[in-house]
């Protein structure tokens, strides 16, 4: 299966220039309601929390204080799986061909915010947290309803993937994780001049992000509508793990290396 659409060389000079590109209208609604309803029937009944070592995970968390991450698989999202390698693959290797040559699948979550009780994912770079040496990651990020200002859409920092790598906090409250020392960042990118923008999509859309730009979501303050929005990382180089303090990305807990060897092997594989 291939994705239709002609190449288009803006979309690599506004990835480089902003750390960011939103390409509209690019996925069909067939494939986008298949995830929905998946998600829709797994959802309710998904409730393990322990992490298996021999295949990729679909992460589960709900943007409300106290919630813990749950984990499926992709034999219980098979539409999810299709999405991935069918639609956003092939749309990232026709879209930044130089960037795309290698695509290891890192990791996959699906981020829900409930109307008016989720709360603020603070201002991070996704490489903060990740054990990787390099650290070069392209996430894409779709969301499964229509996403506003007040519905939770992404907010980033543009120009910030070129101010290079700052330290991880948690994400609910900006606390500093123990033994952090690297720069944090600032509580607000505007005062250091970087413009902010919020990307209002529908799920057609798709964002892809570099791994070192700044981004957030606010709550979804309104009543009675969930937002879920799916992150699909991708590492464009081969990396060995490099651990250090503050890097609890769930993952993490898939890896059984020596620092210094090869990130390879089933959780992470070759797309
Ligand atoms: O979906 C969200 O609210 C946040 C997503 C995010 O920050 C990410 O994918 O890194």
């Amino acid at each position: 299966m291939f994705v239709d659409t002609k190449f288009d060389e803006t979309v690599g000079a506004q990835l480089n220039e902003n750390g960011v590109v939103l390409l509209k209208q690019i996925l069909p609604d067939i494939i986008m309601t298949s995830v929905r309803d998946e998600y829709d029937a797994l959802n309710p009944q998904l409730t393990r929390t322990d992490i298996a070592t021999d295949r990729p995970l679909v992460v589960l968390w709900k943007h409300v204080v106290g919630e813990q991450k749950r984990i499926g698989y992709f034999d219980e999202f098979l539409s999810l799986w299709q999405l991935i390698t069918g639609h956003i693959v092939p749309t990232l290797r026709k879209q930044l061909p130089e960037k795309t040559e290698r695509l290891q699948l890192l990791e996959t979550i699906i981020f829900d915010k409930p109307g008016k009780i989720s709360n603020t994912l603070n201002w991070h770079q996704d490489v903060a947290y990740f054990p990787l040496n390099p650290n070069n990651q392209l996430a894409v990020w779709i969301p499964f309803e229509i996403v506003t200002a007040e519905r939770g859409a992404m907010n980033y920092a543009l120009g910030s993937h070129k101010l290079g790598m700052r330290g991880s906090t948690n994400l609910h409250t900006r606390e500093k994780f123990d033994n952090e020392d690297r720069e944090l960042i600032p509580e607000d990118p505007r005062s250091i001049g970087l413009d902010v923008v919020c990307m209002e999509m529908t799920p057609n859309d798709m964002l892809v992000h570099d791994g070192f730009t700044w981004h957030y979501t606010g709550p979804n303050t309104v009543e009675g509508h969930t937002r879920r929005g799916l992150s699909v990382r991708f590492i464009t180089d081969k990396a060995v793990f490099a651990p250090r303090p503050g890097q609890g990305a769930a993952f993490t807990k898939q890896i059984a290396l020596e620092p210094g060897q090869v990130l390879e092997g089933k959780p992470f594989p070759l797309l």
